[in-house]
């Protein structure tokens, strides 16, 4: 099994972690990252250099030592050295490490000075307020790790996977099973299939003509770090990403009541199973069954259509009343990809972007779209060069001239306003009155209240220049907490007043949640989805904005972006 570059910096910068917390040495620390920075950067693989005998002391903050440790990563796949260092501190006290507010610096001093060496520990003495009386940490920085220690506390070992970057391991381990001749269908059920914003492990079923061949090939791939277990027509594998993989083998005459049982999502079955009850069925991942004669099981579609419901999307199975609104034939029709005409959140290189407003133009007519906005930064966001009225004067310009020359494509001069800390909008009306449509955010001040924040975004909204609010809580899904804001407020108030709240397609970001998008339609918000693209290709986050979309109940009517800008116009008119 080939080592990858980036297992080695890992070990390197895991020895740093833990010298760090044991106060060893700065100098060696440093070498150690040093020498994990030079093998990320490195171009070729290290393993094929010690194959081919190379010699690796070459290489920038490499020496003989490090060198020689390279060597026993790549043969034996470990370094005894970590495995010692690893037994010497405890594993509570290195999880302590992915609190966001912790580094191994501050492990150590909570470890020295409170004898701190869990996150049980941890929550205590910062309850009791004693984390604040450490030299360098302060309230802020209790507070910080109070909100944090409950998910360390919980999620030990449960990692979760934004569904895009799932999709990067789900896609290439897919295709490599596909190229057996015996599989004949395959599929990723789970939470992968419902399109959940974050996925804790995929699961993969597959018709096939042989099993054996199957769990040989699954067993057997290279990414395999661990096979958990192994059985005819059953194994697990965890991946060197730290992914775990259930396969499983089903008949075809099972293969759509297994991938009803386990695309989930729990609770879904749990009713569909229940309707099944009443009319005296048993519904189970091997088929519908009357008594001990089999009514349904190859496909989703007849396993529905024997509990009475027609067949429900994916996205819907939560049992947020989808069971309901079938059974009562008002499922939505869900909007799709090919019902998205422009895309109205992109930067380019007047801001933070990294392409001219040609080419954003250009590649977005290669999608299939009527219309673009071109929303650079305003002035206030100065880390990204945000334009002031000036800049952007001569930018609307730019882009009224560029309509008269390209074809196939409208580009609508926009702008990102900054919300400012008042509720103040960061550039001057005048200058918004130039613009097809505005759309505001806040990127500063994101620690208010809960209620001073909503406050302020209303008030930006008594703005009439405002159409749309961008990325509407500021998450990073897995790094950064939504700001307080109180959603269905703020909801309430942009249909009083004909503004809008965006789902913000990139996959780190995807708010608006399901569970707001479902919200907002129930109030009659429409909700345009943004890419909010800082290239070319990032235009291609509409999917993952799409599938949230579908995951909160919208459908084309529903989305503000399914219509023409002629409609589209009409709509962003404010009273
Ligand atoms: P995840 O992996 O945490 O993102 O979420 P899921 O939904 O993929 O959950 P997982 O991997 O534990 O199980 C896959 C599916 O199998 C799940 O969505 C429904 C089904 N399933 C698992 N355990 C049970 C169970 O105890 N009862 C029922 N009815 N279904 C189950
Ligand atoms: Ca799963
Ligand atoms: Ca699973
Ligand atoms: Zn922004």
């Amino acid at each position: 099994m080939a080592v990858h570059n980036r297992d080695v910096a890992e070990i390197f910068n895991e020895i740093a972690d833990l010298l760090d917390i044991e106060g060893k040495n700065q100098f060696r620390i440093r070498s150690y990252r040093n020498a994990a920075r030079t093998l990320s950067d490195l171009s070729g693989n290290v393993s094929e250099m010690v194959d081919r005998g190379e010699d690796l002391s070459e290489l920038p903050g490499i020496g003989e030592d490090l060198a020689a440790k390279i060597r026993e990563i790549v043969e034996t796949g470990s370094l005894e050295q970590l495995e010692k260092l690893r037994k010497r501190t405890s594993p509570q006290l290195r999880d302590l490490m992915s609190i966001g507010s912790l580094g191994p610096k501050r492990v150590k001093q909570l470890h020295e000075e409170l004898g701190i060496e869990s996150a049980e520990n941890l929550e205590e003495a910062a309850r009791a307020g004693r984390i604040r009386e450490i030299k360098g940490f302060g309230e802020k920085i209790e507070q910080s790790i109070l909100r944090d220690v409950g998910k360390v506390k919980e999620g030990a070992g449960e990692r979760r996977f934004r569904w895009s970057e799932m999709e990067e391991y789900a896609e290439p381990l897919v295709g490599y099973l596909g190229e057996l001749e015996e599989i004949d269908r395959i599929t990723v059920a789970g939470s992968y299939r419902r399109r959940k914003e974050t996925v804790g492990d995929l699961d993969i079923l597959v018709t096939c003509s042989h099993s054996a061949p199957v769990m040989e090939r699954f067993t057997s791939y290279e990414e395999v770090e661990q096979v958990l277990s192994e059985g005819d027509t059953r194994s697990s594998i965890s991946l060197r990403s730290g992914i775990q993989v259930d396969l499983q083998v089903v008949a075809a005459k099972s293969y759509g009541a297994a991938m009803h049982y386990f695309t989930g999502s729990k609770a879904h079955n749990v009713a569909v199973r229940k309707i099944g009850r009443k009319k005296k069925l048993k519904i189970n991942e091997y088929g519908v069954f009357k008594g001990k004669k089999r009514v349904a099981g190859a496909t989703e579609e007849e396993v529905f259509e024997q509990a009475g419901l027609p067949y429900i999307e994916p996205e819907l199975r939560e049992n947020r009343g989808e069971i309901e609104a079938a059974a009562e034939g008002k499922l939505p029709k869900l909007v799709s990809l090919e019902d998205i005409r422009g895309d109205l959140q992109m930067h380019t290189t007047a801001s933070d972007g990294k392409f001219s407003i040609r080419e954003m133009a250009e590649a977005a007519r290669d999608r299939g779209y009527d219309y673009l906005a071109v929303t650079d930064h305003s002035k206030r966001v100065t880390m990204a060069k945000g334009l002031d009225a000036e800049r952007l004067g001569r930018q609307v310009e730019e882009i009224r001239q560029l309509n008269e020359k390209i074809r196939g494509i409208r580009i609508l001069a926009s702008c990102e306003v900054d919300i400012l800390e008042d509720g103040s909008l960061d550039l001057e009306d005048s200058i918004l009155d130039e613009l097809d449509l505005v759309i505001c955010s806040v990127h500063y001040n994101t620690n208010l209240s809960e209620k001073e924040q909503t406050e302020r975004i209303i008030r930006a909204m008594d703005n009439p220049h405002f159409n749309i609010l961008a990325h509407p809580t500021g998450r990073l899904i897995g790094s950064r907490e939504a700001y307080a804001v109180d959603l269905e407020r703020v909801m309430r108030a942009a249909v009083e007043r004909g503004c809008f709240l965006e789902i913000n397609a990139d996959p780190e970001r995807l708010d608006l949640s399901d569970v707001h998008c479902k919200m907002a339609k129930e109030m009659g918000l429409k909700i345009p989805i943004s890419t909010d693209a800082h290239s070319t290709s990032g235009l291609d986050h509409m999917r993952f904005g799409v599938a949230q979309a579908r995951r909160g109940w919208l459908s084309a009517e529903d989305v503000l972006n399914t219509r023409s800008w002629g409609e589209l116009k009409k709509l962003l008119k404010r009273g």
